[in-house]
Order: structure tokens, then C-alpha cells, then sequence
């Protein structure tokens, strides 16, 4: 299962306590207060990583620590400081504060990295209380708590193209044939189960980012097929593609596709219809396809349509040089 929303309770470290001791040594008479302070709680942290795609290992937590600090010692010994936890989210990882859902951080950037719980302070031990009126203080304070928090963190994937279609339309076959990735694809619907990232990389070494999420079919506002959920990742891509199986193997119409996919999506958030977007009509190399694709250039303005096989690769580098004047039009991404 691919997780892309969970809770969280976070837990700062707990201040290690100051402590009461006294200077024991040979030939030091009242030696003295002689006691350590205690280490800072560790604190909680957030940090982008742009190698993790899912918070698959978030899905079965539900409290996070950092470390408690420790208690002074004797000697003026300063405890130690307890180890900051630092819990590593893919890129687009939204925090929230689980109560009011109001946003508290939104983090895109690789290496970006935010504190969520501040540790506690240490105690001070008895060492540190002393002064010219008081010699030998029996004094010492424990430690602070460390903060808390309940968050929430949702996922939204950060690409520029979202790939959109029925299931079995070829969405994971156009991204194995165009990008690095391999990812698995089958003549049965609901292939793809969780969304699957990748890029494209050009000659200048610029890239563009390819979502390609799980199939939509009509009603998934009511939850059928695997529902609108995965449409949270297309929400952030500046472009849409809709792949349309234009061979109607599956007993559609390809344009009433379409359409369906547009209602879905609209319902989910109408956002997302306003977002530049191209129409891919799918599978060409079947014979099924020819009447279809006449028909549908008849309702509908060619200059946004492009016809590819993505099994055979027929097409796609015209439309991958659409794709990319689309995404990198106005260099401007996470819109
Ligand atoms: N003939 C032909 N078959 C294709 C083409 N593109 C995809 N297919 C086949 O269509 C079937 C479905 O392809 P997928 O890429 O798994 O489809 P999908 O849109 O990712 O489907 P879901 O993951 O279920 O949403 C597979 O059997 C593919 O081999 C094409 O251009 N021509
Ligand atoms: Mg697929």
C-alpha cells in the first residue's frame, strides 16, 4: 500500500536532571557543591529527502521520540545530550497540525529541514548554585520536558507532468517507455496501485518530473476503483496529460473517456482543469484506433492532441517536446 497521508505524535527529548553532589577528594576538606548540570532533550526534525517517494515507514507509527537528555554527575559533569531525531519525508511533504489542519510547514526543497519539538533544557546541579552567601547549596533543578505535537503529514508528490487516465489507457507504459524507470504494466485494470515517479532528462541536463497515478474511472468521487485520493499528486504538476486509449478495446467510447475523466477530476478539485494540459491518444498501432481517432479529431481542436503508441514508441518524442515547452514555458514549478 502506498501511504501518502499519516499521524504522528512527536515527543522532544526530556531535559536530564541537574543533580546534588559534593567534592569527596583527599586532603580537600568541604570540598564543596560539586554537582553537573543535566543535557538538553534531543529535539524532533524534519527533513526532505528526495530518495524517499512514499511514508510507507511512517504508516505503522504513531509516536516518535527524540532522546532524553541525561542527569548531570558528580564532578560538574554535564550529562549527555540526547540524540536529535531527525525523521527524513520525501519532497512535498505537507505538516499539518492534526487538530486545526492549519499548514505548519510545506516541504519542497531537497535537504530542507525544519524543527517541529524543541528538547527540554537540562537541570542545573548544585555545583552551579553556589555563591558567596550560600557555600554549600543542596540545590538542584530536574530537567525540563521537551515540547509535543500532533501532526499530521500529507504527501502531495512534487512532478511537472501528471499523467491522468482510465485504467489500462497506458499511463505506465508511456512512462517505462520514455523515462528511466521500469514500472508494471498489465492488460488488466488497476495495474498501478500507488503512484509511480520518474523524470525525463534532456540534453542540457534540465529534467522534467512524470507522475503517473493509478487509473480513474466514472464515480471515483464515490469512491469507486480506488477512488480521486491519488489525484492529490497531480494537484501540484503545472502540466496534465490525459492518456486516452483511443482503440476502445475495453468496450469504451474513447471520447466519452475523456469526458468522464474531466467530470472526475473536476469534482475532485475543478483546479486542476484550468492547468495546461495535452490530450495523448494512445495505442495507434491498433487497428481498432483508426476510426476513433477520426472521430474524435472531429470534436475536438487537434492543437491539443497528440496520437502516440506507447508500446511502440510512435510519436512519443513529438510528445515529449510538447510535454517539455508546456513544463518549462514559464520555468516555474509546484504551482
Ligand atoms: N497495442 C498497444 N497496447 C498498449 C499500448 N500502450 C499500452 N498498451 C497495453 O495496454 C495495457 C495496459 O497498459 P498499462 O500501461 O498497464 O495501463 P495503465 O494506464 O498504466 O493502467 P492502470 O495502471 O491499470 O491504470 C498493457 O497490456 C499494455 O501493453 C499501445 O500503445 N499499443
Ligand atoms: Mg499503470
Amino acid at each position: 500500500m502506498f501511504t501518502d497521508s499519516v499521524k504522528l505524535k512527536l515527543f522532544a527529548g526530556k531535559g536530564g536532571n541537574g543533580v546534588v553532589a559534593w567534592r569527596r577528594e583527599k586532603y580537600i576538606p568541604k570540598g564543596g557543591p560539586y554537582g553537573g548540570n543535566g543535557g538538553q532533550g534531543g529535539s524532533v526534525y524534519f527533513k526532505c529527502n528526495s530518495q524517499i517517494y512514499s511514508l510507507d515507514q511512517y504508516r505503522n507509527k504513531r509516536q516518535l521520540r527524540a532522546e532524553n537528555g541525561q542527569s548531570g554527575g558528580s564532578n560538574r559533569k554535564q550529562g549527555r545530550h540526547g540524540k536529535d531525531l531527525i525523521i527524513e519525508v520525501p519532497c512535498g511533504t505537507l505538516i499539518k497540525n492534526a487538530e486545526t489542519q492549519e499548514i505548519l510547514y510545506d516541504l519542497t526543497e531537497e535537504n530542507e529541514q525544519v524543527e517541529l519539538c524543541n528538547g527540554g533544557r537540562g537541570g542545573i546541579g548544585n555545583f552551579f548554585f553556589k555563591s558567596p552567601t550560600n557555600q554549600a547549596p543542596n540545590k538542584c533543578t530536574p530537567g525540563k520536558p521537551g515540547q509535543e505535537a500532533d501532526i499530521e503529514l500529507e504527501l502531495k508528490l512534487i512532478a511537472d507532468v501528471g499523467f491522468l487516465g482510465m485504467p489500462n489507457a497506458g499511463k505506465s507504459t508511456l512512462l517505462s517507455h520514455i523515462a528511466p524507470t521500469q514500472v508494471k504494466t498489465a492488460a488488466y485494470p488497476f495495474t498501478t496501485l500507488r503512484p509511480n515517479l520518474s523524470y525525463l532528462q534532456f540534453d542540457d541536463y534540465s529534467r522534467i518530473y512524470l507522475a503517473d497515478i493509478p487509473g480513474i474511472i466514472k464515480d471515483a468521487h464515490q469512491n469507486r476503483g480506488l477512488g480521486l485520493s491519488f489525484l492529490r499528486h497531480i494537484e501540484r504538476c503545472s502540466v496534465v496529460i490525459y492518456i486516452i486509449d483511443a482503440s476502445g478495446i475495453d468496450g469504451r467510447d474513447p471520447f466519452d473517456d475523456l469526458i468522464t475523466l474531466q467530470e472526475e477530476v473536476g469534482k475532485y478539485n475543478s483546479e486542476i482543469l484550468k492547468k495546461p494540459f495535452l490530450i495523448a491518444l494512445n495505442k495507434i498501432d491498433c487497428e481498432e484506433s483508426a476510426e476513433n481517432l477520426i472521430a474524435f479529431r472531429e470534436k475536438f481542436p487537434s492543437a491539443l492532441l497528440t496520437e502516440i503508441s506507447a508500446l511502440k514508441g510512435e510519436g512519443t518524442p513529438h510528445l515529449i517536446e510538447r510535454m517539455r515547452a508546456l513544463a518549462q514555458k514559464d520555468g516555474k514549478r509546484f504551482t
